[in-house]
């Protein structure tokens, strides 16, 4: 019988490459959030999926991107850091998109540091990019997958395995991440705030769990509130007369009592805190950091 395997597996790529739903459909649970606009995840989170004889750490990584405040760059340390840290890494391009040099550089880094790299094609559902060279250049081999059919998943779970250095496992097998639940819920709240809003706001918009009652099996009571950073996106938040709020809410519960596995009590505040988005340790705090 073969060695038993484990290992560190960081999912790169830019914003909305299919990073978080590839991690869902691996772990067969929603643990990322997902939405049609780029920048959704904004730390890193740990899936973890164990299969006989091997474990496969999974880290979802915010996607690489530019732009100057400090939740930018907290965002991109976190990828950089990953891509330092990991065992094998999977550089995700989306079909429908280009290769640029953002990929060619993150690919050079993790050669030079000998990090087996699966570059990987999302999205293959969908009509491929005309002008996509396929491999990309300066390399012989890459994976296509759908997140959304399963198509490929197989085939590149088993080129992953391959790549990981030998190990028992490092997690108790029952276990699927390392956040906390009051931490995905507050996530399946962002979610729900960012389908429900339109434009830029949402990437002004932190939730933060403030209230998490378990006292009554059957019911828990949760509280959260919605941190903006000014007066005319709280007003924006809550919606005229609490209409966009009341939205926000009714989307995230289902949600969130899927993830608990109990009915749930939901309550929503909106409340200003300038400059949160600026503050490192607010964003540690925060979880995002
Ligand atoms: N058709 C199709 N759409 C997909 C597939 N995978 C992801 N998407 C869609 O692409 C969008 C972005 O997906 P995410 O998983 O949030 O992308 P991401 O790379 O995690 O994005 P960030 O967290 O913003 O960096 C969503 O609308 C997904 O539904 C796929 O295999 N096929
Ligand atoms: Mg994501």
């Amino acid at each position: 019988m073969s060695a038993h395997r484990a290992g560190v597996v960081a999912i790169l790529g830019r914003p909305n490459a299919g990073k978080s739903t590839l991690l869902n459909r691996i772990l067969g649970e929603k643990l990322a959030i997902v939405t049609p606009k780029p920048q959704t995840t904004r730390s890193r989170i740990l899936g973890i999926h164990t299969v006989p004889g091997a474990q496969l750490l999974f880290v979802d990584t915010p996607g690489l991107h530019h732009g100057g405040k400090a939740l930018n760059a907290a965002l991109n340390e976190q990828v950089v850091e990953t891509a330092d840290d990991c065992d094998v890494a999977l550089l995700l391009v989306d079909l429908t998109g280009s290769w640029g040099d953002d990929h060619a550089t993150l690919l050079a880094r993790l050669r030079a540091r000998s990090t087996p790299v699966l570059v990987v094609g999302t999205k293959s559902d969908r009509s491929r990019a005309p002008g996509l060279a396929w491999p990309p250049p300066g390399c012989d081999t890459a994976f296509e997958i759908s997140a959304r059919t399963g198509s490929g998943i197989d085939v590149l779970l088993e080129a992953i395995v391959a790549g990981l250095p030998e190990s028992p496992p490092l997690y108790p097998e029952d276990e699927l991440s390392d956040r906390p639940l009051r931490w995905l819920v507050a996530e399946e709240v962002r979610e729900s705030a960012f389908e429900t809003l339109s434009q830029e706001l949402p990437y002004s918009l932190a939730v933060e769990v403030v209230e998490f009652d378990e006292s009554q099996p059957e019911l828990v009571r949760i509280r959260a509130n919605l941190l903006v950073e000014r007066a005319s996106q709280k007003q924006i938040v809550i919606g005229r007369g609490g209409e966009m709020i009341k939205r926000i809410g009714v989307r995230a519960r289902p949600a969130i009592e899927r993830l608990l596995g109990t009915r749930v009590h939901l309550a929503l505040w909106v409340k200003i805190e300038p400059r949160w988005s600026k503050r490192p340790q607010r964003l540690k705090d925060l979880g995002y950091a």
